[in-house]
């Protein structure tokens, strides 16, 4: 062997002696990416956008800055179309989001759950499925569909609001145009009730809403007041509770596998605790408690209507046909696991 061979083979053995240790962190972060791409409808004047800031703040300070995220709020990675956002994650046009189950649900038919109308009824009977058995299959649906689940956060109760006059019953909807999200168990609902829906994006809606070729929309109460849908002559809310739509933090896998086991750990420990602050930003003021946050909407000059449990009831027996019709897309077992979930939680509330 001459000299440059034999300092060859020294070299290449040092470095491979050496390469265990290498890889603990600097094999990772030369492919870590300088900034991660995180998805959101709505950014940081709303609960779900703070959950994002959140997020991102928490996985800063516990990665001392190896991990760096960027919020898109308005799906703007997907140029505004909410139903296209899951795709775009599993595809990896988007690293990280924080997502309705309401705009997966085109890709998982699983999640319209959340959107049969009058189950959940209130946060105890949502927790009951969000927080139990139910929880962990939509997760694993979520984890089979090529995206990493990795927590829970909320966008709530989503009231109905309109421009024309208060509705306390299934009559006073007919008629009525309202804009409705991105899944057709949205249009069967609100046709079951007379009305006539139109589905569209939520970039869409505020025009069509200031227009006034819509009436009406539904959406929680904190969204309400921070797209300030008064604005928008939005003049008349009723809590009626139909609905509400969790959200769900996730990772694209190939960026997730990219992270070293430690960091996964913190991210996901992150998204947790993001998700508990978040769901409790967005419940703010709207408890059984402290009902605060409803004087806040009144303000605005919007009347309020709270409906009784058998005005409520007139509701639910009105959409019937569209909540059987939707069993059977979901599935009925996993219905059904929901509703007991929910009829436990509310014998023991
Ligand atoms: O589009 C909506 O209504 C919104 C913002 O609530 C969702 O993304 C589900």
């Amino acid at each position: 062997m001459d000299r440059r061979t034999l300092l060859k083979a020294g070299i290449a053995g040092t470095a491979l002696f050496a390469a265990p240790a290498i890889i603990g962190r600097s094999a990772y972060a030369s492919t870590y990416k300088p900034e991660y791409k995180l998805s959101t409808v709505v950014g940081s004047a709303f609960p779900w956008g703070k959950g994002g800031d959140i997020w991102i703040e928490l996985v800063k300070e516990r990665t001392q800055g190896r991990i760096n995220i960027k919020m898109y709020p308005g799906v703007s990675l997907v140029n505004g179309d909410q139903t296209r956002e899951f795709t775009a994650i599993r595809q990896g046009v988007i690293d990280l989001a924080i997502g309705s189950t309401i705009n997966w649900s085109p890709q998982i038919k699983q999640l319209n759950l959340f959107s049969l109308p009058f189950l959940a009824q209130d946060h105890a009977g949502l927790d009951a499925m969000v927080q139990g058995e139910v929880g962990k299959e939509i997760m694993g649906l979520v984890e089979k569909n090529g995206v990493v689940p990795l927590a829970w956060g909320e966008n709530g109760f989503r009231e109905v609001s309109n421009s024309k006059h208060e509705i306390r019953k299934p009559a006073d909807m007919k008629g009525l145009k309202f804009r409705v999200v991105g899944s057709p168990i949205f249009n069967d609902t609100f046709t079951a009730l007379g009305a006539n829906p139109t589905q569209m994006s939520w970039a869409d809606a505020q025009p069509a809403l200031a227009s006034g070729a819509v009436e009406g929309q539904e959406n929680p109460l904190h969204v309400f007041t921070a797209a300030k849908l008064n604005t928008l002559a939005q003049k008349f809310v009723t809590r009626w509770g139909y609905v509400a739509d969790p959200l769900i933090f996730v990772a694209n896998q190939d960026v997730w596998k990219s992270w070293s086991a430690d960091d996964q750990k913190i991210v996901r420990q992150a998204a947790i605790d993001a998700g508990k602050q978040e769901i409790a930003i967005a419940r703010k003021g709207l408890t059984a408690n402290d009902s605060s946050f409803v004087k806040e909407v009144e303000a605005l000059g919007v009347k309020v209507t709270e409906l009784t449990a058998a005005e409520k009831d007139a509701f639910k027996q009105a959409v019937k046909p569209a909540y059987d019709k939707w069993v059977q897309q979901i599935g009925p077992d996993l219905v059904k696991k929901a509703e007991a979930a929910v009829a436990a939680a509310r014998k023991k509330a």
